[in-house]
């Protein structure tokens, strides 16, 4: 018996379709006037995607469930939210517009429920894999309440698969079991320059199933199929299958009487062939000729609703590109428009009259009542929204961090997670590691003996078992905190990213840190900015970094990832030089990032802290001798504000010396050398260049509005120093990133650090080689500040 949803879903597929095409039409043509503003990629991308997620938002998902939307799917996604009540129309007319609806589903900019933000592609899809595996860990750890498993679908562009990542996710879900991942790709055989090679589904085929991945494929739909079974079906089966690519989107182009002549002339029998084909119309023959599986309503029910099992799917759903529009399985359509003729004419197909375009029953051929009936009962949409919240967990008022008289800061992060593990608590409950293959090499090795590995089936450490002695427990169960991931660094970034958007999509908090060494944050670099577009939270520490890691050379040192964490939205970097600096860091951070609040700016600092956000924590292996200091509340203050004085300037001093991170020895001692013939010199720690520089920038454009009081934490250190007075600053790292401190208050500076590949050698060798020993902040600093030439250095040999 036939389904009785689907004369309305096809209703329903029509008017998305039709309000996807307007929204976009209506963006370009319209606004294109002003502005010449032009909408590329959405149109045809869009409109192969239709009837896929018509099945799916309107009937097959569940509340639980959640999606990652093909970027070019935006205007579809809008217009199904718009359908519901979800989207509004000033929005859409405002397409890619200033606050309009956003050209790629958003999390953070659009009002409609975005699930996750998609736009750079592979990410969205691959995020989808690890929300899984996040909600598994909330599951086995007892969160959640009852809330039934969800679904987490990805729909992915055929040509989207050529992205890595993507690869990545797919090994690493195999090691940790992953379950229910849907992802549907749209199979149209077309990215944004080409149509796809000859035979692509095989190897897609063949290599979700290595994975242990259901494959569905939807190549024919219910028309197709019964045209099949006519005489001479088998024949026309045959010649479809045979079809290349190029020709048959050649001849969607061209439509149905292109079809007939091409058919008729591979196939043409004076018989059961002829027949089939000649009984159709030039549109009936063109319909049936695009009823390819992922454009046929019930073949993508039965397929979506058929899947009875928790193992990942791969549905391969053959589509048109274009489908439904007269740019329809043209090769150039990735960018294509309709013309207002074209339109026109698709306007006067779908029954809309001029002035009528955003009313949600024009043309349709059902009842309004009636549709709205199935509307409200629409099961997705069920439940409101589905964007949950999660209280905050309360943070010690102080994390021990056992500092001994030397050591890194490396060696500080493990062991206030060691502390935290001991002391036990909500924050330490919640708190789940993540790293690429660096566990042990970045200090997490206390806390996971401590706390475990996770897995959904518990597995010995047979090391132990055996008795062989080890520093490392590797044991895994339901109840372990961390997650140990394969080397790929885009999967600790999408997993931090899923991980930290666990208080949101399944209202459950928790605190992820990953751990990777610093220069590998290029690898990860598009996810992390995925994870931090998507206001994610997390903690992620790079360690060790820069040439301080003397011996492994060029290519394990980092250099421009100061700038990094400067430059980053949504990410908040530190670089400590002590270890009592970092237990704050730490402390403050397990705060803040579970912050939520209004954007508006506190007046000290002018950082808009109460919104929140994730954090970066720049980490070295040098070990250094520890200040022998109590933690007053100002210094606290003064660390997370982004800099303080080591040691204050007089009121004549000639130089400064800023420094951030390991290089602090070098910093102290030159000052020290200094001493002799410049008087009063200061040592300005700094501790979050990001922050110094975010609260100056910010100041300086509130005074520019008017607010003349505005001053930032950096401008009142530097407020006193002398009009002529120099600054020095130094770190292991690009020097730009503190090569603005000159221009806070008109200040001459010369800035050091490393611009090039570094090399082997000792913390020494490559500090002098670099120019950011002693030495060289002392030349300088001789070289910034007035008087006489410094003494020391005429001792040099
Ligand atoms: C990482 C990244 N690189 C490049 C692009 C530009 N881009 C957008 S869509 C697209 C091709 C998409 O083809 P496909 O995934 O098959 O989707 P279709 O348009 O066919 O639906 C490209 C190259 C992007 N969005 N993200
Ligand atoms: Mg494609």
């Amino acid at each position: 018996m036939s389904d009785p949803r689907l004369p309305i879903l096809a209703e329903l597929e029509k008017k998305i379709l039709w309000l996807a095409s307007w929204t976009i039409h209506n963006a370009n043509h319209i606004r294109a006037n002003e502005d010449g503003m032009k909408v590329g990629g959405h149109q045809a991308s869009s409109a192969s995607l239709a009837t896929i997620m018509t099945a799916l938002y309107m009937a097959a998902l569940k509340p639980q469930d959640r999606v990652a939307v093909k970027p070019h799917a935006s205007p579809i996604f809008h217009a199904i939210n718009y359908l519901m009540g979800l989207q509004t129309q000033e929005k859409l007319e405002n397409f890619r517009g200033y606050k309009g609806a956003q050209s790629y589903p958003s999390r953070t900019k659009d009002i409609d429920d975005v699930d996750f933000s998609t736009g750079s592609v592979g990410l969205g899809v691959a995020q989808t894999l690890f929300s899984s595996l996040v909600q598994d860990y909330v599951k086995a750890h007892g969160w959640g309440g009852d809330t039934p498993e969800g679904r987490m679908v990805a729909l992915i562009g055929d040509a989207e698969l050529d992205e890595g990542n993507i690869f990545e996710a797919l090994m690493e879900g195999w090691k940790h079991g992953v379950r229910n991942t849907w992802w549907v790709i749209d199979y149209n055989r077309q990215s944004l320059d080409a149509v796809v090679r000859e035979g692509l589904y095989d190897r897609i085929e063949q290599m979700f199933r290595a994975f242990g991945w259901d494959v569905v494929t939807l190549k024919y739909g219910s028309l197709q199929q019964a045209a099949f079974k006519e005489k001479g079906g088998e024949r026309l089966k045959a010649w479809i299958d045979s079809c290349p690519n190029q020709l048959y989107s050649a001849l969607t182009f061209q439509g149905g009487g292109a079809w007939r002549k091409r058919l008729m002339d591979d196939l043409g029998d004076q018989g059961p062939v002829t027949k089939l084909i000649e009984k159709r119309s030039d549109a009936e023959l063109s319909a049936l000729m695009c009823n390819l599986g992922g454009h046929d309503l019930p073949s993508l029910l039965e397929a979506f609703e058929g899947i009875r099992h928790d193992r990942p799917v791969c549905f391969l759903a053959y589509t048109v590109k274009g489908f439904g529009l007269p740019l329809a399985g043209h090769k150039d359509n990735h960018a294509g428009l309709m013309t207002k003729e074209q339109m026109a004419g698709f306007k006067a197909a779908n029954k809309v009259r001029p002035g009528h375009e955003w009313d949600l029953f024009e043309g349709l051929n059902l009842p309004e009542k009636e549709i709205r009936a199935f509307l409200d009962k629409v099961p997705f949409f069920a439940k409101g929204r589905r964007r949950h919240s999660a209280p905050a967990l309360p943070v010690p008022a102080k994390l021990e961090a056992g500092i001994q008289a030397t050591m890194s800061t490396q060696m500080g992060f493990g062991k206030v997670l060691d502390e935290l593990a001991k002391l036990g608590g909500p924050l330490a409950d919640r708190i789940v590691t993540t790293a690429p293959d660096v566990t042990v090499s970045t200090n997490l090795g206390p806390w996971v003996n401590r706390r475990g590995l996770f897995a959904r089936a518990s597995m010995a450490d047979t090391f132990k078992d055996e008795r062989i002695p080890s520093m490392q427990k590797w044991e895994f169960s339901p109840k372990g905190q961390h997650i140990e991931l394969g080397i790929a660094e885009m999967n600790l970034f999408i997993n931090l990213s899923a991980l930290g958007l666990s208080h949101s999509i399944f209202g459950e908090r928790l605190i992820p840190i990953g751990t990777l060494y610093d220069p590998f944050i290029s690898r990860g670099l598009d996810a992390l900015n995925y994870a931090c577009y998507q206001d994610a939270r997390f903690m992620v520490v790079a360690t060790p970094s820069g040439v301080t890691l003397a011996p492994e050379g060029g290519a394990h040192q980092s250099i421009a990832t100061p700038l990094i964490g400067m430059s980053q939205d949504g990410l908040c970097a530190f670089e400590p030089a002590f270890v009592d600096e970092l237990a704050v860091m730490m402390r403050w951070s397990f705060e803040y990032l579970q912050k939520d609040g209004e954007g508006d700016p506190d007046e000290r600092t002018w950082l808009r802290d109460e919104t929140g956000g994730s954090v970066y924590l720049r980490l070295s292996t040098r070990q250094v001798e520890q200040p022998k200091r109590t933690m007053t509340p100002e210094l606290e203050r003064d660390i997370i504000d982004g800099a303080y004085w080591l040691r204050k300037p007089g009121p004549n001093a000639s130089v400064v010396i800023a420094y951030t991170g390991a290089v602090a020895p070098e910093a102290i001692e030159a000052v020290g050398l200094l001493a002799e013939d410049r008087r009063d010199v200061g040592l300005l720690a700094i501790t979050s260049a990001d922050r110094l520089n975010a609260g100056w920038q910010a100041a300086e454009r509130a005074r520019q509005r008017g607010n003349h009081e505005a001053t930032s934490h950096i401008e009142r250190l530097l407020g006193d120093l002398q009009r002529d007075c120099g600054i020095v600053s130094v770190l292991d790292g690009h020097p730009a990133t503190l090569a603005w401190l000159g221009s806070v208050h008109g200040h001459k500076q010369k800035a050091l650090g490393v611009e090039h590949f570094g090399q082997t050698g000792t913390v020494a060798d490559l500090y002098r080689h670099f120019g950011i020993d002693a030495n060289a902040i002392v030349h300088a600093a001789n070289a910034a500040a007035p008087g006489r030439p410094v003494r020391y250095l005429k001792a040099l040999p």
